[in-house]
């Protein structure tokens, strides 16, 4: 139903949802550009200045009009009330509690995104922007004792797959926006804000490879922002893992913090 539209692939248990939205909503805008372009030039011809040498200033009267109005406005509420609200609703009402969600930071600066993860203790670590250099954009305090675990990464998410995710979102300088197409996530990135994000990645990157014969797809993370100069090169990757990929790979990154 939604193939004509050429949205990105789906990747997360709520895009089917989004996209049937946006489907129905293009669906009644097609409907009245056909609808209001045929009546202008309907209207062209009807009251051209030949058949109405002076103009009639009663104007023309009608109930068509009206009740297309009010037609109108009723698929409005009803895209409204039946589908945007509950779906926002399930965005900032059901965010999955801290226990149960797989759980990341994601810091935006210029122009890149930085990933910590609370490591086997469960706990992010404490990050002070005194500490912030070239070798530690979150700024990461290495001698807290719920930091010497965490693992960060630059430009690099790795999710596992069928879990909901939590990302606590900031930035460190401007706004920057948080967008994962295929996850049919956006969010803001404020400075001294931190977002909650959430959602459920349902399909591997590599099954993804598979599925669109493609075998260097991968998820992006986009910069939805206008953020500066370098605002273009603002580009990260996900990678979605079955649960025994994703532990493995968490196993490398902890071998390799080890001194
Ligand atoms: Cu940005």
């Amino acid at each position: 139903m939604v193939n004509w539209l050429g949205l990105p692939v789906q990747a997360s248990a709520h895009a089917a949802e989004l996209d049937q939205m946006t489907a129905l909503v293009h669906w009644l805008m097609l409907v009245l550009f056909v609808g209001w372009g045929a009546f202008f030039l309907f209207v062209l011809v009807r009251f051209r200045k030949g058949a109405n040498p002076t103009a009639s200033y009663a104007g023309a009267k009608g109930k068509l009009a009206k009740s297309t109005e009010v037609l109108v406005a009723i698929i409005e509420i009803v895209l409204l009330v039946f589908y945007a609200i509950p779906a926002w609703a399930t965005r900032v009402g059901a965010v999955p509690s801290e226990t149960e969600a797989f759980r990341v930071r994601v810091v935006g600066e210029q122009f890149a995104w930085n990933v910590q993860y609370p490591g086997r203790d469960g706990l992010f670590g404490r990050v002070d922007i005194t500490l912030v250099s070239a070798d530690n954009p979150l700024g990461l305090d290495r001698r807290d004792p719920n930091a010497k675990d965490d693992i960060a990464t630059i430009n690099q998410l790795n999710l596992p797959v069928d879990r909901p995710v939590l990302v606590h979102l900031s930035s460190k300088d401007v706004i920057h926006s948080f967008g994962l197409y295929e996850m049919r996530i956006k969010q803001d990135a404020v400075p001294g804000l931190e977002m909650p994000v959430w959602f459920v990645p349902t399909v591997t990157t590599s099954d993804m490879r598979t599925k669109l014969n493609n075998p260097t797809f991968d998820y992006e993370i986009t910069c939805s922002q206008l953020c500066g100069l370098g605002h273009y090169r603002m580009r990260g990757f996900i990678t979605v893992q079955s649960e025994a990929d994703y532990q493995k790979w968490m196993a490398d990154q902890v071998k390799a913090l080890a001194p």
